[in-house]
C-alpha cells in the first residue's frame, strides 16, 4: 500500500520552554527521525498564526488560556500566543529532520478560524488541499506522529479516516497536552472513527 508519514506540528512552541509547551514534546523527534527513513511521501504541518489569532486568549477581554469561546463555527479552546507567523516559536525543532519532507501544510493563517486539522479548519469546511496532494499521489494509507496527540494528531487522524485512508497513530512518537481528560477522549473518538492506536 501507498503509505505517507504526516508529522504534527513539531515546533518550539510545542516542544518544553515554548508558548504552549506540550511536555516532554522534543523526546519524540529521534524517532520520528528514524521513521522518516522508511517512507517516499514525508508531510510535516506548522501552525501558523498571525498576531491577534481568535484562538488566542490575549485576543479576548478577561479571557485566559484554557477558557473556552463560542465561535460560529462551534466551541473554540482558548490558548497562549503561539506559533506566530515567521517566529522562532513556529519553526520547526532544531532536532527534526525537515530536509526529508516532500511538502509542508502550513494551518491556521486565518485569523478567525483555528485549524487543528491538517485536513480542514474548525470550521470542518475550509479545505487545506492536503487531501488533494495525498489523493493525487494515490496515497491509500497515513501513519501519523507529533504534537498534540489529543489536539492537531486526534483532529489530523480523525479527518484522515473520514477522507477515506486508512490511518495509523504511532502513540509512542506523539505527545499530549491532556487537559480534563482530553486525551482519553481523543483516544477513544480516533478509534470509534476507525483510527489505529499503535
Ligand atoms: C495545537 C493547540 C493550538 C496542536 C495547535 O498542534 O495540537 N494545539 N494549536
Ligand atoms: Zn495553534
Amino acid at each position: 500500500m501507498n503509505t505517507a508519514l504526516l508529522v504534527i506540528d513539531v515546533q518550539n512552541d510545542f516542544c518544553p520552554a515554548g508558548a504552549l509547551e506540550v511536555a516532554r514534546g522534543d523526546e519524540i523527534i529521534s524517532d520520528i527521525n528514524q521513521e522518516m527513513k522508511k517512507y517516499n511521501c514525508i508531510v510535516l504541518t506548522q501552525d501558523w498564526h498571525p498576531k491577534g489569532h481568535s484562538s488566542f486568549a490575549s485576543s479576548h477581554v478577561g479571557k485566559n488560556p484554557l477558557d473556552t469561546i463560542d465561535m460560529p463555527y462551534g466551541e473554540q479552546v482558548l490558548w497562549p500566543d503561539h506559533c506566530l507567523h515567521g517566529s522562532k516559536g513556529a519553526e520547526f525543532h532544531d532536532k527534526l529532520d525537515t530536509q526529508r519532507a516532500n511538502a509542508v501544510i502550513r494551518k491556521g493563517s486565518n485569523p478567525m478560524i483555528d485549524s487543528y486539522s491538517a485536513f480542514f479548519e474548525n470550521d470542518r469546511k475550509t479545505v487545506t488541499g492536503l487531501d488533494g496532494y495525498f489523493k493525487s499521489l494515490e496515497i491509500e494509507k497515513i501513519n501519523l506522529v507529533g504534537l498534540a496527540t489529543d489536539f492537531c494528531v486526534n483532529y489530523s487522524a480523525q479527518d484522515a479516516a473520514k477522507l477515506g485512508y486508512k490511518v495509523s497513530v504511532f502513540e509512542d512518537m506523539c505527545r499530549a497536552i491532556d487537559i480534563d481528560g482530553s486525551l482519553e477522549l481523543a483516544r477513544t473518538a480516533m478509534r470509534a472513527s476507525g483510527v489505529e492506536l499503535i
